[in-house]
């Protein structure tokens, strides 16, 4: 496979609803939308799941443009590519960005499943054909608000609900929720907002029941996780700190998890993010797939790899209205009764709505050399 230019389509988009957590809030997202063209002229397509704010990790949607133009594109244009397995490690040569080397990586899958005629699951060994989804609840301005807004979304069928959760936006919020709701799959997402300072703080989630907390301690740590789970009962699972197949691997051992948040993005692609699925089941560690807010392209590569068998806690991929007024792709993604089908068709299996991408589109340009 030879790719002979690749679009870069940066998107501007106004999420549904603001989405907070304990590093900010989300209104609105710029969003690169990376189309690799082959030599037959047919497209694959992959985003950029980095924030406009460096605050989830270090990356922006802007510093992925950079990335990608000067240095992730001109090392696969025009280059034979045998299997997009093999994409990661032409990638290597730069240290970390791996928002950026996925955008790119995935943008390369699609392409090579539509080239073979085949769906993006059934590329990657994917047994599933339909999957369990997840909602993932911004913090909201009380407990109360909170025990509604999980209400409207148990109603709708999703299968796990995931809150967001700060000091002081907690213990409350929580409680509020299990007490309406005493049996729901239920978990928490700190998104690094404790030290280990919080440990007996941590603990009085242990009644709670949670499925997991996700991410409780620093971005950046596995050591302290392995010290605060020997302390919990509930499960942790890494969201922050694994970006890569080796982090995975260096955190199962330690015991820093026992659960573990896959985000293609995070890892640098869906080659790693294959790669750590296959691991976690190798060590008995179940797996869930992330979400980034992204547009419906990233929402249907998410798809497609929870479609592997170890994947067995919903994810965070509600359908496309929960974040957008129109999505990019046709159709839709939708669900019904908490449950995404798999999409057969070639590649990602959705069509890009080329007038509304036109129309939501800031910035533009074409790579071919
Ligand atoms: O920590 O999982 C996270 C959104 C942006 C950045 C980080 C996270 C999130 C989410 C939203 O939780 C998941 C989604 O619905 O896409
Ligand atoms: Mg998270």
């Amino acid at each position: 496979m030879h790719i002979k230019e690749v679009v870069l389509h940066t998107v501007k988009m106004k999420l549904v609803a603001p989405f907070t957590t304990s590093f900010g809030t989300f209104n609105e997202k710029h969003i690169c939308l990376v189309e690799a063209i082959d030599e037959s002229g047919i497209s694959g397509w992959g985003e950029t799941t980095a924030s406009d704010e460096p605050y989830y990790n270090e990356e922006t949607t802007y510093t992925t443009v950079y990335m990608l133009k000067n240095f992730f594109i001109p090392r696969v244009i025009h280059q034979t590519i045998k299997h997009p397995m093999d994409v990661h490690d032409m990638l290597t040569f730069v240290r970390r960005n791996q928002i950026a080397k996925s955008a790119i990586e995935t943008a390369i899958w699609d392409l090579f499943a539509k080239k073979n005629d085949i769906s993006l699951a059934e590329l990657i060994g994917g047994t599933k054909t339909e999957i369990e989804v997840g909602k993932s609840i911004g913090i909201q301005a009380s407990p109360e608000k909170l025990a509604e807004k999980v209400g409207d979304y148990v109603d709708e069928g999703f299968r796990k609900i995931k809150v967001k959760i700060a000091p002081g936006e907690d213990l409350e919020y929580i409680d509020a929720v299990r007490k309406k709701f005493p049996d729901i799959p239920l978990m928490a997402d700190a998104n690094s907002a404790y030290t280990l300072d919080d440990i007996d703080h941590l603990k009085k989630l242990d009644p709670y029941n949670l499925m997991m907390i996700e991410q409780p301690l620093a971005h950046d740590d596995i050591i302290d996780h392995a010290t605060l789970q020997k302390e919990i009962q509930t499960p942790i699972c890494l969201d922050e700190s694994v970006h890569s197949l080796e982090d995975a691997r260096k955190a199962i051992q330690l015991g820093s998890c026992r659960i573990i948040n896959v985000k293609i993005g995070r890892v640098g692609g869906l080659g790693e993010a294959i790669r750590i699925h296959n691991l976690c089941q190798d060590n008995g560690v179940p797996v869930w797939c992330g979400g980034m807010l992204e547009t419906g392209i990233g929402r249907a590569h998410n798809i497609a790899l929870t479609s592997l068998s170890n994947f067995t806690i919903p994810g965070d991929t509600a359908p496309s209205s929960h974040y957008w007024d129109e999505d990019i792709i046709e159709p839709e993604v939708t669900m019904d009764q908490g449950i995404i089908q798999v999409q057969k068709g070639p590649g990602i299996g959705f069509d890009i709505n080329r007038e509304k991408l036109e129309q939501l589109t800031v910035e533009k340009e074409s790579i071919t050399t």
